[in-house]
């Protein structure tokens, strides 16, 4: 549909979604950057959801079953800000418009989560709004079978772009939704043919509408800028029982006479020139950020409109017994249940008394047999890994369209989309997702990783086969680095526990945490619980404690993590025999270790004595505990890895590689 025919046959639609393409126009103008043909080309489609289908309340911007919407071509950001503005989301102000993408703004370059109400995810990292938005289906489908659909009955929108379906990941996301037959997702694609180097035929030649249905989606396709035509499809989507693919066809830039459907719309400012011409293209005849009242008012009404539904939702929320409304609300503010403390408490002192050699992987399972049943909001799952990554605990059950109750979930081999539907569900709120593969396999995650620490919410990423000691599966699984990434990601805890204690204690930290992910790296072989002597304290939480003192005069510190614990330990028996004090720092969480205080730390690694830090992964972390921290470099060292694994039992491995009690002794006793 042409400029002409909107004016003509749809002209509130037209001034409605011209507000919108206006606003983005001369907030990039003023910022002199950013994106202003996205939401130039997609307006009449956001404008038609906004205004017929999505159920909202700008009042009330967390209703818990308000419906999702998510950006998932974040760069279009100005989109996002313009609808929430004039929709009437108190703290998007016209100012902050002004101040796109300036220091203090809430209207940051890409949507970001917690800076502005009504942004349900980050985006900007092509492909992860879409799978985000996955996890947020599957947790309205998850939460609607335990409370009902009373309470939880709302859809996901997206509207993504050429880039999301071009990102590996949005694939692993499709496929996911496809087989979980998410009836309530559906997905605008901004099908304009253009990306950042030109025309998408110069990179792509994939039909998305056969890809889609191949994957078991409903699929459509549309004019993207016939107001009826967006209408009927989306309502038609609606209806189905599968995922809903709407192949949207627009311009982008639609109207500015030089730069529609070009690449040069897609990524800077018009100019002003070029914006003289598309307001007169567009018959609008008012001056920079400046929306007429009449129309300002039609979006108000929009934004007024969830109320009634808000206010009938609350209504059907207060028929519920108080104690299901008091489980609603703790599990959506994402509350720990009290007993979860409790319980681990409980299970650490059956365990220190029971003493298990057990791999950390096992012992995690055997944590989660115990937290399961405490708390009905975790969502477990594996990519395709759970008998390794022991994910999954008696009577979960298995979450697919037939049981919408299970809690375990088969992701398949779709890291990338496992890490960012959790973190779907994380935003979603009500769930505690947490899943598993092979903690080389960090590396395929990590976009999602990275996204869940920015975001500042709480998903666990249990991760399994932590080292060499997986052995014969060789260097493509033996991570070496992996620990020293994860570190370095800031908010966000990485756990490597020594034993079953530490590993309750892990997750007790993990579960408990509302802003920060964790990593849980667990070993495939089986450790001794070191952790004999029962206290009710987390230890963990303090991230590295004296594991066993020096007896007679402290010449040595040994520093260590996860499964190079028990050599320390093994190491300080033969150092203790030849009469070298000597203490043992176990070291299961290096920032919280981090953000104790000074003298919290000086306490666990006070001056003086040499140190030698154990970990079969490389050094880069462990500098600051081996040469800060009153260390000094003469007197420290490392046994670890400088380079990757290799295949054979990992007795072996640790033998060849150096990581023994022997040669830590013998580091010692060069350094004394
Ligand atoms: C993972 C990732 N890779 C690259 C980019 C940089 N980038 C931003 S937008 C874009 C092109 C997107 O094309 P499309 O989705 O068609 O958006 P349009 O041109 O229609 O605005 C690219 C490559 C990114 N944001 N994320």
């Amino acid at each position: 549909m042409d400029i002409a025919t909107l004016r003509k046959d749809h002209a509130d639609h037209w001034n409605k979604a011209c507000a919108l393409r206006v606003l983005a126009i001369d907030a990039v103008q003023a910022a002199n950057s950013g994106h202003p043909g996205l939401p130039m080309g997609i307006a009449d489609v956001a404008t038609v959801l906004f205004e017929k289908h999505l159920k909202f309340d700008p009042k009330n911007p967390n209703w818990p079953d308000r419906d999702r919407f998510i950006l998932s071509a974040g760069h279009g950001s100005m989109l996002i800000y313009g609808l929430l503005h004039l929709t009437g989301y108190a703290d998007m102000t016209l100012d902050q418009i002004k101040n796109f993408r300036q220091w203090g703004a809430i209207t940051a370059g890409h949507p970001e989560y917690g800076h502005a109400t009504g942004i349900e995810t980050t985006t900007g990292p092509l492909g992860q709004g879409i799978a985000n938005a996955v996890g947020m289906a599957i947790a309205e489908a998850s939460l609607r079978a335990r409370f009902g659909k009373k309470v939880v009955d709302h859809y996901t929108y997206v509207i993504a772009g050429d880039g999301c379906l071009m990102e590996g990941i949005s694939q692993e996301a499709i496929g996911l939704a496809g087989m979980q037959r998410l009836g309530k997702l559906i997905v605008l694609w901004d099908d304009n043919n253009i990306s950042i180097d030109g025309e998408i035929s110069m990179s792509d030649i994939t039909n998305q509408q056969v890809r889609f249905k191949a994957s078991g989606w409903h699929v459509q396709s549309v004019d993207g800028h016939d107001p009826d035509a967006i209408d009927a499809a989306i309502a038609t989507a609606k209806k189905t029982n599968k995922p809903s693919m709407i192949a949207c066809k627009t311009h982008i830039g639609f109207g500015s006479p030089a730069k529609q459907d070009t690449n040069k719309a897609h990524g800077s400012p018009l100019g002003e020139d070029e914006i003289k011409a598309t307001r007169a293209a567009y018959g609008w005849k008012h001056g920079a950020f400046d929306i007429p009242k009449d129309i300002r008012a039609g979006w108000t009404k929009i934004g007024a409109r969830g109320a009634v539904d808000r206010t009938d939702w609350q209504a059907r929320f207060d028929t519920l017994s108080q104690g299901r409304q008091k489980e609603f609300n703790r599990v959506m503010a994402m509350e720990p249940p009290r007993k979860l403390s409790a319980v681990i408490k409980a299970f650490k002192k059956f365990a220190s008394v029971d003493q298990p050699k057990v791999a950390t992987r096992k012992s995690s399972q055997m944590v989660l047999d115990v937290i399961n049943p405490i708390m009905p909001e975790t969502l477990g799952g594996s990519a395709d890994l759970t008998g390794s990554n022991l994910t999954n605990t008696t009577d979960l059950g298995i979450f697919n369209p037939d049981n919408r109750k299970g809690r375990h979930l088969h992701y398949g081999i779709r890291e990338h989309a496992m890490a960012a539907a959790m973190n779907g569900m994380a935003l979603h709120g009500g769930i505690r997702p947490y899943g598993g593969t092979f903690f080389c396999f960090v590396d395929y995650a990590r976009g999602a990783m990275r996204l869940s620490a920015l975001m500042g919410i709480p998903t666990v990423y249990v991760m399994t086969h932590d080292s060499i000691g997986l052995g014969e599966d060789g260097p493509t699984h033996q991570p070496v680095e992996h620990l020293a990434i994860c570190r370095a990601t800031p908010n966000s805890w990485t756990f490597r526990p020594a034993d079953v204690v530490e590993t309750a204690e892990a997750w007790e930290l993990a579960l408990s945490s509302k802003s920060t992910p964790s990593v849980l790296a667990l070993s495939r072989q089986g450790l001794p619980t070191l952790r004999t002597e029962h206290k009710n304290k987390n230890l963990t939480a303090n991230g590295a404690y004296v594991l066993a003192d020096a007896i007679g005069k402290r010449r040595a510190i040994l520093i260590a993590s996860g499964s190079e614990v028990e050599i320390a330990m093994d190491a300080r028996e033969l150092l203790q025999a030849e009469g070298i004090g000597t203490r043992v720092v176990s070291m299961p969480c290096m920032e919280l270790f981090a953000a104790q205080d000074d003298a919290e730390r000086r306490k666990v690694l006070p001056g003086g004595p040499v140190r030698v830090a154990i970990e079969a992964g490389t050094r880069d972390s462990w500098d600051r505990w081996l040469f800060g921290e009153r260390g000094k470099s003469k007197k420290a060292d490392f046994v670890g890895m400088t380079g990757f694994g290799a295949s054979a039992p990992a007795d072996r491995l640790y033998q060849e590689f150096g990581i023994t009690a022997q040669a830590t002794a013998d580091k010692v006793k060069a350094l004394l």
